[in-house]
């Protein structure tokens, strides 16, 4: 099973929806969200199976099929990420124009998301390798990004090993909220050695501290599994 991070914005209750959408709209947070979900890390090595320039590497972002239908209709699929949707119903993309898009795949539950998403990541050694050998496709780094059902059952994997926590210093009507996060099984990093590890995480600048936008303030923070 393939190792993910989660992220998300939350409000100082842990709300982080209202009617099926996002509780406030924030532009900075949404750039870092995109950021940090579209950037792959620098290739270090090169190899015979993914130095040639007809494999993209991307991120994969696992999604509830609630929070897919939240992204506005311009921005989905996800740009330069592989998106799957988790959903009960096996037949949920027949009709849908993403039914045939390289970039979109189904999963009916969080569990057989996360193999599919490990299916597309390099292999590695000493393991029997599943992955579809003509794949156009490299997946690196995996992220959940939400919603509340599919958060609930992520934060409990021992497979999440980040939480990207918008934090927003404020408390507003939602209907849809972020679990609990056990002391016991992350620890949440100074601020300055959460910023560090953003910069470094995408290999650019990330603004420190308190963020203002209109009436919002939040930062950006960091759980790191124990
Ligand atoms: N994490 C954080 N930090 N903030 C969020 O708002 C957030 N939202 C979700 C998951 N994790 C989050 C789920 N909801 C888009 C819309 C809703 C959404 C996630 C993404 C979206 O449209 N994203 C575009 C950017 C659009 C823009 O620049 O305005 C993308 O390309 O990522």
């Amino acid at each position: 099973m393939s190792a993910f991070s989660i992220i998300v914005a939350a409000d100082q209750a842990s709300g982080i929806g209202l009617n099926g959408g996002l509780p406030w709209r924030l532009r900075k947070d949404m750039a870092f969200f995109a950021k940090v979900t579209s950037t792959v890390p620098a290739t270090t090595t090169t190899t015979t199976t993914d130095s040639s320039s007809d494999i993209q590497r991307v991120n994969a972002c696992i999604m509830g099929r609630r929070t897919w239908e939240s992204i506005p209709a311009k921005f989905r699929p996800l740009v330069n990420r592989f998106n799957i949707i988790v959903s009960r119903d096996p037949h949920y993309l027949d009709d849908k124009p993403e039914k045939n898009n390289p970039m979109v795949a189904l999963a009916t539950s969080f569990q057989s998301a996360l193999e599919l998403a490990e299916t597309y990541q390099r292999p590695r050694p000493a393991t029997a390798s599943t992955s579809p050998s003509g794949s156009a496709i490299l997946i690196e780094r995996v992220f959940l990004i939400g919603g509340g059902q599919l958060y609930a059952e992520g934060v409990q994997s021992t497979a999440c090993q980040h939480i990207f926590l918008t934090r927003i210093h404020t408390t507003v009507e939602c209907d849809a909220f972020f679990p609990a996060i056990k002391e016991s099984d992350y620890t949440l990093l100074p601020s300055k050695d959460a910023h560090s590890f953003l910069q470094n995480y995408v290999q650019d600048s990330i603004e420190e501290g308190t963020i203002m936008e209109g009436a919002y303030q939040y930062e950006y923070t960091v759980y790191s599994r124990i």
